[in-house]
């Protein structure tokens, strides 16, 4: 195994700091690319155009801004959406954080998400018509990733375990399995073989149901952008970044614990649990601080990313298992 390239290249690039110079330079570099604008279909071609008119974001737009749920909120001031919409994480469109336009090209309608496994129905439900059964609320949630910087988001969207409502698992289901999609076609990252496409993630039941899984469908008061994962993904904010994965196309329940993507790659780095402990290094760098998006600022890190009165009892018991990693 050529470990040297399965290991994530984001993570030794994040591990230095990104001046705030850079950062701002390259803002301004996109400005002139007319990403900032990439969504008012004027600026895209014909082809692009039309596809738009059928993605997921226009269709559900009248359903924004949704209302927000105060029990929610933070005390950071919210990363500027133009900042967090040109920084993202996205392999399946590069392994690099300017990926904003290039994701463009996914397709988010139809989008059908398949539901299988230990589950009472299991079949298939098209995202609009999964919308239409489910109220939505907007949530304000820090983002912690691994590579140690972090952000302040309003998701728009509906918790998890509104979805386990539905979807009735069986008593026998243990852990919930998310995949993205898988089409090379259209996502330059999935071509790289070395990879071990789709992306996956996973959660215990106990952790799905916690109030604090969110399913996202928005943000900034508006349907989700590709970039952020559209048009369904995930938010898991005592966690590290890499869990709440963008773009779900299938969830499956089952009684085996799934292997996720980075732990796939490097499971020594990025194992199943990985809960923002400030106090376990990575294993190549401090987890001690992060570094805010936009304003550079580093703080500290706080256990479960802030979360802990919500989230640490899920954990009891669990104390032989490598929880912050
Ligand atoms: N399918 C998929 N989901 C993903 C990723 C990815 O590469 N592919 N990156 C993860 C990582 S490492 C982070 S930090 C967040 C980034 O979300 P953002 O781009 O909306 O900030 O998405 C996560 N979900
Ligand atoms: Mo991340």
């Amino acid at each position: 195994m050529p470990t040297i390239h399965r290991r994530p290249r984001w993570a030794i690039a994040e591990s230095v700091a990104t001046p705030e110079c850079v950062f701002a330079n390259r803002r301004t570099v996109l400005a002139g690319l007319g990403l900032g604008a990439i969504a008012g279909a004027g600026l895209l071609p014909g082809t692009a155009r039309a596809q738009a008119a059928e993605d997921a974001a226009s269709r559900t737009a009248s359903l924004y801004p949704v209302k927000r749920n105060d029990a929610y909120r933070i005390e950071r001031p919210l990363t500027p959406e133009d900042v967090n919409s040109t920084y993202n994480n996205f392999y399946e469109f590069g392994s690099h954080k300017q990926i904003a336009r290039a994701a463009q090209a996914l397709t988010t309608h139809p989008w059908d998400i398949e539901i299988d496994g230990l589950v009472e129905k299991p079949g298939t439900i098209a995202f609009e018509d999964l919308l239409k059964r489910l109220p939505l609320e907007e949530r304000l949630y820090r983002h912690r990733c691994v590579e140690a910087w972090s952000m302040t988001v309003p998701w728009s969207g509906f918790p998890l375990s509104a979805l386990l409502a539905i979807a009735k698992p069986l008593s026998s289901a243990r852990y919930l399995r998310f995949e993205t999609f898988n089409d090379p076609s259209v996502a330059g990252g999935q071509k790289q073989v070395w990879y071990p496409w789709p992306y996956v993630e996973g959660v215990t039941m106990e952790e799905a149901s916690n109030d604090l899984a969110f399913m996202v469908t928005g943000a900034y008061g508006k349907p989700l952008a590709k970039q952020f994962g559209a048009p369904l993904r995930l938010a898991l904010p005592w966690k590290y970044g890499f869990k709440s994965i963008k773009s779900i196309r299938r969830i499956s329940f089952t009684e085996k614990r799934p292997v996720s993507f980075w732990e796939e790659i490097a499971a020594s780095e990025y194992g199943f649990w990985a809960n923002v402990n400030p106090d376990v290094p990575h294993p190549r760098w401090s987890q001690a601080e992060e570094r805010v998006l936009h304003t550079g600022e580093r703080i500290p890190t706080q256990l479960f990313n802030g979360y802990a009165e919500e989230v640490a009892g899920l954990y009891s018991g669990l104390e032989s298992e490598q929880l912050y990693r």
